[in-house]
């Protein structure tokens, strides 16, 4: 049963995956959406048929000044955000870290990492004043569990597992809440950017393995953000069954 409902809720990335199963889970209750995206094209096809007001904006989360104006720029009805889905990121690459591509590890860290640091900042300060708020950042088991080829994937989002709770330390006296999901294998579009575009290498990682889909992430965030507002869900950790972590790795020479 719901027992609260955020009004207003941010959805960073909100064009494909995830963020387009996240966007049609809280339309679904009612809630007024901002819906960011890279290009207005993608934006324009997922706000059509949520049936709720939406604030739709172009940005590259990795540009603050970009990200600061979007903020700045808040329709007074859509500026009292009651919840922030940090949802943009991804993975590059899955060379193994001395051979993978520093430009690679640079896109990850600006959009994983700072971008989801510059939406916090400038989400949270209107939470704290208000005294209500929640914070929902989309990790990844990777941050707990390292895989060959992994490297600034892996670290980034172990960063927000740490950011996330060290963030639960500042906010216990303000009533805002933060909480990190972490997924495993999901079947989106994640391993097609991993590939850069490489559909057969991405079908691979997926074929047999039964995994999860983006509604099993929304509903899971669903459930932690409509819990009454005492309860703070620190993190989440979900896998397909199918998925599990592995043994340590040995190198043998003989
Ligand atoms: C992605 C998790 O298991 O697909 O964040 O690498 S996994």
């Amino acid at each position: 049963m719901t027992t609260y409902l955020p009004k207003t809720v941010m959805i960073t990335a909100a064009n494909s995956g995830f963020g387009v199963a996240f966007a049609k889970r809280f339309a679904a209750a009612g809630c007024r959406l901002i819906l960011t995206a890279r290009s207005q094209d993608k934006l324009n096809k997922v706000v059509q048929g949520l049936g709720v007001p939406v604030h739709g904006v172009v940005v590259d989360l990795s540009d603050r000044a970009a990200v600061e104006a979007m903020f700045a720029g808040l329709p007074a009805d859509f500026r009292a955000i009651d919840l922030l889905i940090n949802n943009a990121g991804g993975a590059l690459g899955l060379e193994p870290g001395y051979a993978a591509q520093i430009d690679d590890w640079q896109k990850m860290v600006d959009v994983n990492i700072l971008g989801l640091l510059y939406c916090t900042r400038l989400a949270i300060a209107g939470m704290v004043e208000r005294k209500c708020g929640h914070i929902v950042n989309i990790g990844s088991v990777s941050g707990s569990y390292a895989y060959p080829g992994g490297s600034v994937y892996c670290a980034s989002k172990a960063f927000v597992e740490q950011f996330s709770r060290t963030m639960r330390c500042d906010l216990i006296a303000t009533q805002v809440r933060v909480t990190n999901i972490e997924p495993g294998m999901v079947e989106t579009d994640f391993s097609l950017n991993r590939f850069k575009g490489d559909a057969e290498r991405a079908a691979k990682i997926y074929a047999g393995a039964n995994p999860l889909v983006a509604d099993d992430v929304a509903e899971t965030v669903f459930w932690a953000a409509t819990l009454p507002p005492r309860v703070n869900i620190n993190s989440i950790e979900l896998m397909p069954v199918t998925q599990a972590a592995g043994p340590l790795a040995v190198h043998r020479t003989a």
